[in-house]
């Protein structure tokens, strides 16, 4: 069935609906020649095309009616998106000009493509690799340069190399094991456990782990990161809101439970997409209404993906703040020292000593000054130490990549175990090869077909 599918032409508009400079049309398939020849007339005669050559003429219908003019450009195989046959006709924008041109070429035997099936083709003919794949629909909604910069390191390779290289060692691992149960002999020690041991930490372990390390940074990169801004009241979280989005949005009064709902809006942080929440500051002896603000609060904090947790650094700290600070749990935090525009020195120096295991950055959210230290420390929390940019070819795996990856390193420790325990050669290679199924999963050599389906689905018709 899949075969059959498979030597079907397809046809699709693949630019954008609505009224543009040029619009394409785009054919793939065995069929993609004789169709051409069929509906398009060139400026001069000629049977056949030069593959890669764009000619100049008319598309028409089977009655001979001019649809449009056109340029046609004939790809022959292989070397094409598809590794098919490909055929392109640009021509004017409008959706009826290009509606009319892909219902002329159906009806010489095209069919219309699927959602993502020319990439489809591409992964099935061993073109791209599903990371690639993946990366072009990345590409196609990166609303971010960096989402951008991450989507093309992965178009080029930076998280597919990765994977091979830790299926090499696996494949290496595995060797020795098959080697031993094909030789078996109860005798003699036929494997250097210890030796096994290394690689699989050193070549294995240890670079998994650090791809899972950057799943974080890939989700947040792709889907933006949320950030809560938390405090006791009248701290200035409502300021810092405001200053951060350059306009006033949250009300700001000296009156202690201002902000009673949470306010939610979107800003950038150097190029990374933000969800920032201002919250009703925490108290315990709060009235009705605001009450509920606090409980809010509270679930939001549990939420986020980072907690500004605000202190007044012109006010001496509190009992409060300490409970409250403590009362955070283990959520990701940078610690806000505001007001320093009217904060005496020491002041400031005793709150950064109470609160010195956490990122901590001094701001005055009226005066503005040190806000660009808070983006930069935000930013660094995101990337990690690492820069990721700095990296030549940036990976962040998404959520997809890390539940395997996960699986893949559980099978890992699984094996670690069993070579400590002496457990047979057989059973170790069991979990040998289930770790390196996994990773076959990410690159798509041993993806199940519902989750191929799921990825392309993903895709927008003509890609
Ligand atoms: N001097 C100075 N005053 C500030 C600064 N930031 C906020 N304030 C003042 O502190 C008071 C409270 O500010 P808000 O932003 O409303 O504080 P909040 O934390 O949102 O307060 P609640 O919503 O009540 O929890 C206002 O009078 C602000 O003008 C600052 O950096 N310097
Ligand atoms: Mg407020």
């Amino acid at each position: 069935m899949a075969g059959r599918r498979q030597s079907e032409t397809i046809a699709a508009i693949a630019t954008p609906p609505g009224v543009g400079g040029i619009g394409i049309v785009r054919i793939s398939g065995p069929e993609a020649h004789p169709i051409l020849r069929a509906l398009f007339t060139p400026n001069k005669p000629r049977e056949t095309f030069r593959s890669h050559t764009l000619y100049y003429g008319t598309v028409r219908d089977a009655a001979g009616k001019v649809l449009d003019e056109v340029l046609a450009v004939y790809m022959k195989a292989p070397n094409t998106y598809t590794r098919e046959d490909i055929v392109e006709l640009h021509s004017h924008g409008s959706y009826l000009v290009l509606s009319a041109i892909l219902g002329e070429i159906l009806r010489k035997g095209a069919r219309a493509a699927e959602a993502g099936e020319f990439t489809k083709r591409a992964f099935l003919a061993g073109r791209i690799d599903l990371t690639r794949a993946e990366a072009v629909i990345d590409l196609l909604r990166a609303r971010t340069d960096t989402g951008m910069q991450l989507a093309v390191g992965q178009l080029q390779g930076s998280l597919y190399q990765r994977i091979e290289a830790l299926r090499q060692a696996l494949v290496e691992i595995l060797a020795v094991l098959e080697v031993a149960i094909d030789f078996p002999d109860d005798d003699v020690e036929l494997i250097d456990s210890q030796a096994i041991l290394t690689k699989l930490e050193q070549q294995v372990e240890a670079p998994l782990s650090g791809l899972i390390g950057l799943a974080d940074r890939g989700r947040i990169i792709r889907e933006g990161i949320s950030i809560v801004i938390a405090g006791l009241p009248n701290v200035g979280k409502s300021s810092l809101l405001n200053a951060l989005l350059q306009e006033d949005r949250a009300l700001v009064t000296p009156i202690p439970g201002t902000t009673r709902d949470t306010i939610e809006e979107v800003i950038s942080i150097n190029g990374v997409p933000a969800r920032i929440v201002d919250t009703a500051g925490i108290r315990s002896e709060a009235e009705s209404i605001e009450e509920l603000g606090i409980q809010r609060a509270r679930r939001k904090v549990r939420e986020a993906d980072l907690v500004l947790f605000m202190v007044d650094a012109a006010a001496p700290l509190t009992a409060q703040d300490r409970e409250l600070y403590s009362s955070l749990g283990d959520v990701d935090r940078i610690v806000v020292l505001n007001k320093i525009d009217i904060a005496g020195e020491e002041g400031v120096e005793a709150a950064e000593a109470v609160f010195s295991a956490d990122p901590l950055v001094r701001i005055s959210a009226r005066s503005h000054e040190g806000l660009t230290d808070l983006q930069s420390a935000i930013y660094t929390h995101i990337m990690g130490d690492s820069a990721a940019l700095q990296e030549r070819e940036p990976c962040a795996p998404n959520v997809r990549h890390r539940l395997v990856l996960e699986e893949s390193l559980a099978a890992c420790r699984r094996l670690r175990t069993a070579l400590s325990a002496g457990v047979t050669v057989d059973l170790l290679a069991v979990e040998a090869q289930a770790a390196l199924d996994c990773l076959g999963d990410i690159v798509g050599l041993t993806t199940p077909d519902d989750v191929l389906d799921r990825i392309f689905a993903e895709f927008c018709i003509g890609k």
